[in-house]
């Protein structure tokens, strides 16, 4: 560092031997006070960094930007008990509050660099670079990343380094006195353009992104869905139950639940897309999106659930899906003797373990292309995913899935299955109330009758009855809606009618296919599902 490149240090020393130095006091000249015009570059700094990355990184894959980067790093480096109190606390705002306490946390970096760099701008210019270095180095180690992912988050460093040093430069007091109006006037101007470029760049990348992404639905809208060899059952009208306020019995794609690990929805395009199943099989196979689409189709109605869903929770959502049973590509490549298990790898790294045994059974699971009747949504694995009836998403349901490995459970984990989750994920019996919402004031109609709704679900088993307590009244049994499948929810309703004016709670029960009931017995859904009789509190007017 030459002596031109950064301003000396406070020329004077305290003088020692002088007054003795009181507390809270500090001798020689006064330090200067923060430096906020060098906070404000070292800010720009990193904005530019980010923002070129980001830019470029449309141009990659979406896990190239090293915002989605670092923060996926973040999400599978934590200790699955703060990934837990992170959705306890924000639930499927839990992405959103990771992104915006990482810009915060960017921001005060950054700032302290900027701060650093009034005195020593190529220290904040390494600073900057190793921040680059870093994420470019987390880019690389994402399992779906190649080496030119890191092309982006590079770039974005080798703008910013420089950047920063000349907006750090330009700000920065002159070495000979000029006039103070002369220096602050240039300073502004200075920092004036740096910001509007910035703001510039901003602007571009969030056009391009609604671009790509808007690309993505278009080309996702432009498939024609195939014609399936079985559709599925008609759903008959009483599948709803006449409740007003309950959710539709077919979960429209816009409000089906989200859940996935992917801090940026993959990309991927269908005409490159490919399906390999391989390990222990006769014959490796793989597939072109066109070649799965010339497959037989089926459709078929399922209900599916996160194992995250607390008791009375959101996580479930029903819909139609169409694709290729699991079970045809299986026979096709020979599944050899010892297996028990296949891996389903997603475009993003993302594992699912799933029993062997229940993707070759009867009950149809699907290697999916569409969802209720539109090519899957790209929040929900475009263009293919998997679906299968009875297990929760996390052992089952893979978004853009690439992948199929035949295995053992002895020889192969999964994404969760290594962070606390259970081996296997079989659904538990469960049921809620829908109608009332906690704490809602119910009106009874003119007869005095209040009505109340919700949903239970026993996948594979099917649900058999449905019970209803009402503060420490008897179980009444509830009207069941029409049970399409087995492996769909139900609805159910109870018409409540010497409702009393007042508190109350309200309680649901059900009992699966198979007789079994629903236990009361509180479990959190770590490791294999939460249990328990959903209550809620409510009023009568
Ligand atoms: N690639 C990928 N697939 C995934 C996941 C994921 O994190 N990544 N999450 C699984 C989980 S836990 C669930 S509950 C379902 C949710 O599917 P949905 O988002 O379409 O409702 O997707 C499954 N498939
Ligand atoms: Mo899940």
């Amino acid at each position: 560092m030459t002596a031109s490149a950064d301003r000396p240090r406070d020329a004077q020393e305290p003088e020692h031997g002088a007054e003795p130095r009181r507390p809270g006091t500090v001798a020689g000249p006064p330090r200067p006070g923060i430096p906020w015009w060098s906070v404000l570059v070292g800010v720009i700094g990193g904005v530019v960094l980010l923002a070129v990355a980001e830019l470029l990184s449309l141009a990659f894959s979406s896990s190239s930007a090293p915002f989605v980067a670092v923060g996926g790093g973040f999400i599978d480096i934590i200790p699955p008990w703060v990934k837990d109190l992170a959705i306890g606390l924000f639930g499927t705002w839990d992405k959103i509050v990771l992104f915006a306490s990482m810009v915060a946390v960017y921001i005060v970096l950054t700032a302290l660099n900027g701060a650093l760099g009034a005195r020593r701008p190529r220290t904040a210019a390494v600073v900057l670079a190793g921040l680059g270095v870093f994420a470019t180095i987390i880019v690389l180690t994402r399992a779906q990343n190649t080496v030119l992912d890191a092309v982006p988050t590079l770039l974005g460093t080798l703008v910013a380094v420089p950047t920063l040093i000349v907006l750090l430069r330009a700000v920065r007091a002159p070495s000979a006195p000029l006039d103070a109006d002369e220096g602050w006037s240039r300073r502004r101007s200075l920092v004036g353009v740096g910001a509007v470029g910035v703001l510039a760049v901003i602007i571009a990348a969030g056009a391009r992104g609604v671009n790509a992404t808007r690309e993505v639905a278009r080309r996702a809208a432009e498939f024609t869905l195939p014609t399936p060899r079985t559709r599925a059952e008609e759903i008959p009208g009483d599948a709803q139950v006449e409740v007003e306020g309950m959710p539709p019995y077919v979960t429209p794609n816009e409000d089906f639940y989200r859940i996935d690990t992917a801090l940026a929805v993959p990309r991927v395009d269908p005409t490159t897309w490919e399906l390999r199943i391989h390990g222990l099989v006769d014959r490796e196979l793989t597939m072109t999106f066109e070649e799965l689409l010339a497959e037989p189709m089926i459709e078929k109605h399922v209900t599916l659930t996160c194992v995250s869903n607390s008791v009375g929770g959101d996580l479930a959502g029903n819909a139609t899906w169409l694709g290729v049973p699991v079970r045809t590509l299986l026979e096709r490549v020979g599944v050899k003797g010892g297996a028990d298990m296949v891996l389903s790898r997603s475009t993003d790294g993302f594992t699912a373990s799933t029993p062997l045994e229940a993707l070759t059974d009867d009950r149809d699971s699907l290697i999916a292309v569409g969802m209720n009747g539109e090519p899957l949504p790209q929040e929900h694995g475009y263009p293919v995913r998997m679906v299968v009836p009875g297990l929760y998403g996390y052992v089952s349901a893979t978004k853009w899935l690439t992948e199929l490995t035949v295995t053992r459970f002895a020889d192969d984990t999964a994404y969760w299955t290594t962070r606390g989750w259970s081996e296997r994920g079989p659904i538990k019996i469960a049921s809620r109330v829908d109608v009332p919402r906690s704490f809602d004031e119910l009106a009874p109609d003119e007869n005095g009758t209040v009505m109340l709704g919700g949903t239970a679900w026993a996948q594979q088993r099917g649900i058999a009855t449905v019970e209803v307590r009402i503060d420490d009244g008897d179980w009444r049994e509830a009207a069941l809606g029409a049970a399409v499948t087995d492996d769909t929810w139900v609805q159910w309703s109870l018409a409540w009618q010497d409702a009393t004016p007042g508190d109350h709670t309200v309680s649901v029960r059900a009992t699966d296919g198979e007789g079994e009931q629903q236990t009361e017995e509180r479990a959190k859904p770590v490791p294999n599902g939460a249990s328990g009789w959903h209550t809620i509190d409510f009023s009568v007017e």
